[in-house]
């Protein structure tokens, strides 16, 4: 089953978002598998967004994340990883649509709450660098025939 690393960032922790956000995954049938609120080391915040080291906007982005703790989490389920992204919203608040959680609490780019892997190879690398292994918790849920056919 695929899985995704779903991360609240500072402002929604910090803005009382976190029950909210959680419960848009898990009433979508997703199932979480991982959770943690944690500081985050400007090493590992870093090492997150490597693939956006040369922008302009790098350390903006690295001083927020490391600014008040955050949420991370595996949630698991068909199609998790582009279905995330989906319930997330556009990056830029501005353009994502009302009902995505962007669309819904965002006002700028640069407090946009959450962040979702974006393909199968980044869920993986991210979820091995947030994650220890053997931390996760696997588990088979009830409701399970009813959410798959
Ligand atoms: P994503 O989070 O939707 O995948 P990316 O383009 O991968 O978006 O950018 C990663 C994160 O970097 C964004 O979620 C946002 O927090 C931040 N970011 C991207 N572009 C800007 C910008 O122009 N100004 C400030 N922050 C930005
Ligand atoms: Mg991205």
């Amino acid at each position: 089953m695929e899985r995704s690393f779903i991360m609240i960032k500072p402002d929604g922790v910090q803005r009382g978002l976190v029950g909210d956000i959680i419960s848009r995954f898990e009433t979508k049938g997703f199932t979480l598998v991982g959770l943690k609120q944690m500081s985050v080391s400007r090493d590992l915040a870093e090492a997150h967004y490597a693939v956006h080291k040369e922008r302009p906007f790098f350390k903006g982005l690295v001083d927020y994340i490391i600014s008040a703790p955050v949420v991370s989490m595996v949630w698991e389920g068909d199609g998790v990883i582009a279905s995330a992204r989906k319930l997330i919203g556009a990056t830029n608040p501005v353009e994502a649509e009302p009902g995505t959680i962007r669309g819904d609490y965002g006002i700028t780019i640069g407090r946009n709450l959450i962040h979702g892997s974006d393909a199968p190879e980044t869920a993986k690398s991210e979820i091995e660098l947030w994650f220890d292994e053997g931390s996760l918790c696997s588990w088979e849920p009830t409701m399970k025939p009813w959410l798959y056919e």
